[in-house]
């Protein structure tokens, strides 16, 4: 039997495992009877799930796992990481810098009162009731910085956001009250965003001088949707930084409680942020846990205990702290960092506090919580508390600071300037936003030799790699492609375009479900050796320019919000997201509509961004047809994006090396790009393409008809996308050279002018029809009439496509393709009708 010598010099026997047992029941289940709370009226003591033997080895755990810090960890299968945090638990908090606490306590306090008493009755979504969230952030920062940590990237909602921009970030008080002095004229004018949504880039500075670059993300009111975005811009910064980058950038993402639990994009984050090719060597996510959700109670928002336990279905630490014990607060910091930094893991503080006013500062509590808002009413702030428990009079400090604000105060109603709360990074310097000019067109083709020079470079794979044979014979097509002996089908085109990027030194990042291989079997930039089943990226071999490749996990929010994060933080890099059909884009629909389409107009921010959509009316039903082309169009405006549908592989091709290049030089614009991308034209050989197409020209956002012109020609039929091969065979059936066949490659900026100059080689009498496989109400045809309505003031433009329709396409192959053959006989008709939809076109025949 073991013994020890214990502080006061009586030895005690020590039965190590006896101890081990009940320290094992307190490592598992102490966190049940923590002391959270701080108002003391949620979360009473749970009783453990295994009896508790009372007793000296139960006290002492008691000790370290049932006080204002609750751990839970056991479900870590890794032991390292266990006995790791078992350690931390199992041992007397370290002595803290509290004059330092006291004063981000001060500080954070006085903020939002100096707000309240001249703003009042505006919203500000006060921290008040957890303002130890400022110097919890300082202590995290200043673990982090001592760790190596250079940069911190922060994603937060509306919850003390202008005070963690303040206190945290650093920028002046001044600029957040000139936003509640409305200079900003933008806000005015239709753009610009609440002071609450805004990002902010700032420094932190440690006591110890080292510095810390933050940047605070511009976040949508959608709670959690800005969670992927942090991670994506944190894994480009950490790319940029190198070898050690996860080591240099920090991702800090804070969370309300209700939200956290609720929001189904932050549970495909935390799974996201640990994969391969999303690896961010771990997040320290924080939920600032006021125990309430606008006006919903724990047990409205959350399954069990806790709004963390989501987190707890993956080998990641959870910390309960109380957040009115500030030294404990900054102890779980402490930990959390250097477990971050340690095992290059997520890791969950949750700081347990309350919210002094409503869910706004407007709204009125009592109504709905009349009990706990009692208590907060008498409830002293938190640098009181603190300030009587170290023992130190805070009034000259709180004095000081409420002077500093209230100067500050002043001088925002002075100013005239809008305040500029977030610089773009140096690296953006070379690109912009704005307008989208015609030198952005520019020749895009390649020299012969060099499109043979890349076609042995992507097909080229390493000494006894053995590649499956299927691909081997692919692979022989594609050299024939770039010798002129075989067309061109999409796959190649889009390799060659991505090979001839990469060696002039752009890299490429581009991820989706199945990408590697390519849902359709056409891409093939990744193989897979069949002895092996080694992976090898030729792209990744052909220049020293990094090119990834990933197959996404199952998920469209998450992952399109995390590209669009890269996007922005890496405007030399052609980042691409594909969706595996278009139609699952939607599943992201919050990331499209709230960042993809609008963060330039809201908070100027460009991204180059491109998402693949396949898109195609092929038979396979309601969900597998359409990526909903109406919806983007609809979301078009002041230059916001550019939409493209391109029918051959060499507009494809065009289009992605104009993306990123602009005359001899690299594109200096960056905008979001949307290419409805095909499923059946991908080998169609009347799609396919010469050597020739790509070797000369540029992306042509309309292609003219240069067989049919002239007087015989009696009608126009303009479309956009595959539904042109349907007219062209058909035109070819019926013998009708009094046809002609435009089509718009690029919806969105509408290419107004160059349709007008291939319009006016036909006959103004010409009947003009705009046909498409698409429901009436979907596609593009409500868009395009409008577009068109210069040119359809003089003359009609008439629509061909199937009828009005609830949803995107027939279930029954055999309808679509009536549909099919319909829409396109219809075209050609004396007097063409709309075709019926499916289920209409069933109660006819009955
Ligand atoms: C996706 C989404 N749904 C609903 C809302 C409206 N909303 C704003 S704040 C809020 C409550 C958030 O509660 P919690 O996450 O606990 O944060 P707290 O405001 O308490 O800090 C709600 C429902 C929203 N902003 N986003």
């Amino acid at each position: 039997m073991a013994t020890k010598t214990q502080g006061d010099g009586r030895v005690a026997t020590m039965e190590p495992e006896q101890r081990e047992a009940v320290f094992d029941i307190f490592r598992r289940w102490g966190y049940l009877q923590a002391s959270l709370d701080p108002l003391g009226q949620y979360l009473p003591p749970e009783p453990f799930p295994t009896p508790v033997p009372e007793g000296e080895f139960a006290a002492e755990a008691r000790k370290y796992y049932c006080g204002t810090i609750a751990a839970e960890f056991m479900h870590i299968a890794n032991p390292e990481q266990r006995h790791w945090l078992q350690e931390q638990m199992e041992q007397a908090g370290p002595q803290q810098d509290r004059a330092r606490i006291l004063t981000d306590l001060i500080r954070a306090d006085i903020f939002e009162q100096v707000i309240q008493s001249r703003y009042l009755g505006t919203k500000r979504f006060s921290l008040e009731g957890l303002t130890v969230l400022i110097p919890f952030l300082d202590q995290v920062l200043a673990s982090s910085a001592e760790l190596g940590v250079n940069t911190a990237v922060v994603a937060m909602s509306h919850r003390g956001r202008l005070n963690v921009m303040t206190n945290t970030i650093g920028r002046s008080p001044a600029e957040i009250f000139a936003k509640f002095e409305d200079v900003d004229p933008r806000s005015v004018l239709g753009g610009g965003d609440v002071k609450y949504h805004m990002g902010a880039t700032g420094e932190f500075k440690a006591p110890d001088g080292r510095a810390i670059a933050l940047h605070l993300v511009s976040n949508p009111s959608h709670l959690e949707a800005v969670d992927p975005v942090a991670l994506g811009r944190s894994r480009a910064k950490q790319t940029r930084a190198g070898e050690h980058g996860q080591d240099e950038v920090l991702p800090i993402t804070i969370h309300g409680d209700a939200a956290f639990a609720g929001q189904g994009i932050f549970a495909e984050c935390l799974v996201l942020g640990a994969l391969h090719g999303w690896d961010v060597g771990g997040t320290v996510h924080v939920i600032v846990n006021n125990l309430l959700g606008f006006t919903a109670l724990p047990e409205e928002s959350n399954a069990s205990r806790f709004s963390s336990d989501l987190a707890k279905r993956l080998p990641i630490p959870i910390f309960h702290v109380n957040a009115e014990d500030p030294d404990a607060v900054m102890r779980v910091a402490a930990i959390a960092a250097e477990y971050r930094h340690r095992f290059h893991s997520d890791v969950v503080v949750d700081l347990v506090g309350y919210r002094r006013h409503g869910h706004s500062e407007v709204d009125d509590p009592t109504v709905t919580q009349p009990r706990r808002y009692a208590i907060i009413k008498d409830h002293p702030q938190l640098y009181k508390l603190y300030a009587e428990r170290i023992g130190v009079d805070p009034e000259a400090e709180v004095r000081a600071v409420q002077a500093e604000f209230l100067d500050d105060q002043k001088e925002a109603t002075k100013t005239e300037d809008r305040p500029v709360l977030a610089q773009l990074p140096e690296y953006w310097s070379a690109y912009h936003g704005g307008e989208l000019r015609p030198e952005d067109e520019i020749a895009t083709g390649l020299p012969v030799k060099r499109v043979a020079e890349l076609a042995r470079l992507t097909t080229a794979v390493p000494e006894g790699f053995h590649v499956h044979p299927k691909v081997k014979k692919l692979f022989e097509q594609r050299l024939e492609m770039a010798a002129g002996t075989r067309a061109f089908d999409y796959g190649m085109a889009e390799l060659t375009a991505f090979a001839s990027l990469l060696t002039a030194g752009t890299p490429i990042r581009l991820t989706g479900q199945d990408s590697q291989r390519g849902t359709f079997n056409q891409r093939h930039a990744v193989l897979i050796d069949v002895e092996t089943e080694t992976r090898y990226t030729p792209l990744a071999h052909v220049s020293d320019t990094r090119c990834e490749i990933y197959n996404s996990m199952l998920s469209e929010a998450a992952v399109l919000g995390f590209e669009y994060g890269y996007s922005r933080d890496a405007p030399e890099t052609l980042v691409l997201w594909e969706a595996q059909f278009g139609d699952f884009a939607n599943g992201a629909q919050i990331i499209i509509d709230q960042f993809i389409v609008s963060a330039e107009s809201k908070w100027n921010q460009p991204s180059g961004l491109v998402l693949l959509l396949p898109h195609g009316f092929e038979g396979q039903g309601p969900e597998h047809s359409s990526a909903r082309i109406e919806r983007f169009l609809q979301l078009c405006a002041e230059n916001n994006m550019q939409i493209c549908n391109c029918t051959t592989p060499a507009q494809y091709f065009h289009l992605l090396r104009r993306q990123m290049y602009g005359g001899k030089d690299r594109r200096g614009i960056r905008k979001p790009l949307i290419v409805f991308t095909p499923k059946f034209l991908l080998r169609y050989p009347k799609a396919a393409s010469r050597l020739e197409d790509l070797t000369s020209g540029s992306f042509q956002e309309v292609i003219g008809d240069s067989q049919h012109l002239g007087n015989q020609i009696r009608r126009v039929l303009l479309s956009s996308g595959k539904v042109y091969y349907d007219l062209l065979n058909k035109r070819e059936e019926l013998g009708r050279g009094d046809v002609a066949l435009i089509r718009i490659e690029q919806l969105y900026p509408f290419p107004l002018q160059r349709l007008n100059d291939v319009l006016r080689r036909y006959p103004e009498n010409a009947e003009l029809y705009w046909v498409q496989e698409e429901p009436e109400n979907m596609g593009a045809w409500n868009y395009v009439e409008e577009q068109m309505q210069s040119i359809v003031d003089k003359r009609e433009l008439r629509y061909v496509g199937r009828a009005l329709a609830a949803s995107p396409a027939a279930g029954a192959h055999k309808v679509h393709h009536d549909q099919q053959e319909a829409l396109s006989e219809q075209a050609f008709s004396a007097n063409p009708k709309a075709v019926l939809t499916a289920r209409r076109l069933v109660r006819k025949k009955r």
